[in-house]
């Protein structure tokens, strides 16, 4: 009897790993194209931008981040204020949702990853690590490469602008 249950036991975990990798899922969370804007030392606060594609066979969220580069590091998202102007908040229930098999964009004008308080100075090339917290797929660090600010849409805002009208958090 007891023989029998193993045996169950092991067909339905088979059953269980078959039904994840039939998703075409490879089990991983894949970050990829981040970086942040450059800005000069005067500038206190600066975004980074990626692309989360969720590969890992389970829904997940992006709880939290840090860096050496930054003081605080929060995870934000830009709404319309009443007065027709773009205005950024830390995301609903402070986390970024990562359905599985998706890809989440974090760009110029939605979501980002909010640097308060820059401890070095953006300059173009410069890399900084950038330490991922997911509640399923743990931790992780990504590398962020500082790009040329003439990239930008003429529709982004200044971040430092917004935060220091009191309002931006
Ligand atoms: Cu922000």
């Amino acid at each position: 009897m007891k023989q029998i249950k193993l045996i169950l036991f092991v067909a339905l975990l088979l059953v269980g790993v078959v039904a994840c990798s039939s998703s075409g899922d490879d089990g991983t969370m894949v970050v990829t194209d981040a970086w942040g804007r450059s800005s000069p030392m005067a500038a206190q606060n600066g975004a980074f931008y990626m692309q989360i594609t969720n590969n890992t066979g389970t829904d997940d969220k992006l709880l939290s981040a840090t860096a050496e580069a930054c003081e605080v590091v929060e995870l934000h998202e830009m709404y319309m204020r009443e007065n027709d102007m773009m205005g950024m908040r830390p995301v609903p229930g402070g986390f970024i949702p990562l359905p599985d098999g998706e890809t989440v964009e974090l760009k110029v004008g939605g979501l980002h990853v909010m640097c308060i308080g820059k401890i070095a100075n953006f300059e173009v090339g410069d890399t900084y690590p950038l330490i991922l917290q997911f509640e399923n797929a743990g931790e992780m660090e990504v590398m962020v490469e500082i790009r040329d600010n003439a990239d930008m849409p003429m529709d982004s805002m200044d971040h430092g602008g917004d935060m220091g009208s009191g309002d931006g958090g």
